[in-house]
């Protein structure tokens, strides 16, 4: 087994290129009206919203990482430079008992996961992808990656991050696939939920 096999999940096989597949259409990038916003239960309980040159400027990390997706691609060792969830839960904190964030992208896509999963070492609000700006069709401006799990969590064109006392299917989740959604225990679909992995 070499290095790449052995970084694969169940199930999952590296193809040639790197595909892009979303559902729906490319967003254009407005800066002007632009915003990042944080609603739901935040400590303060009110939204906060940064502006396009506010995001720009939270701090950046970068996070090398492979990216999983449940059609059974997977496409090994990006690497994303951008900011982290932590510099925006600072920012926006949440109130206290919420423990899943919905992730809201333009058109209403949306992906939920885990506090845990949303502050996981690899999960980072990207706005680079191999030192370039991230391309449009791969969701410029800012896109989430939460390459632990299986990429539809990764949303793209990312607009917004709802805090939630009750955890809430997102629009996969809410389609037939699994909350949780971890590779490595191949939880593709929600029928293979056990009970306390998805709402009652
Ligand atoms: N906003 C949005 N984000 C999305 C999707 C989508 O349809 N809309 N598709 C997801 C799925 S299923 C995958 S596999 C990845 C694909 O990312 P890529 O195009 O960079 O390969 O984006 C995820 N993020
Ligand atoms: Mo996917």
């Amino acid at each position: 087994m070499n290095v790449e096999e052995s970084r694969l999940p169940p199930g999952q096989y590296v193809p040639r290129g790197r595909p892009v597949i979303h559902y729906g259409r490319v967003p254009q990038f407005k800066p002007e009206s632009w915003d990042f916003r944080v609603f739901g239960a935040t400590a303060s309980g009110e939204t906060h919203a940064f502006t396009w040159p506010e995001f720009e400027k939270l701090p950046r990390t970068s996070v090398i990482a492979d990216f999983h997706c449940v059609t059974k691609f997977s496409i090994m060792g990006n690497e994303w430079n951008g900011v982290s969830p932590q510099a925006i839960l600072e920012a926006a904190p949440p109130a206290e008992g919420v423990r899943h964030v919905m992730i809201w992208a333009e058109y209403g896509y949306s992906a939920n996961v885990r506090m845990g999963d949303f502050l996981a070492p690899g999960t980072l609000f990207a706005l680079e992808l191999d030192d370039k700006p991230i391309s449009a069709e791969r969701g410029h401006p800012v896109r989430v990656i939460v390459p632990h799990l299986y990429a539809w969590k990764s949303v793209k064109w990312v607009r917004a991050i709802e805090y939630l006392l009750e955890d809430r299917r997102g629009f996969w989740e809410d389609r037939g696939y699994h909350n949780v959604a971890d590779p490595w225990r191949e939880q593709r679909y929600s029928y293979q939920e056990e009970p306390g992995e998805g709402p009652p």
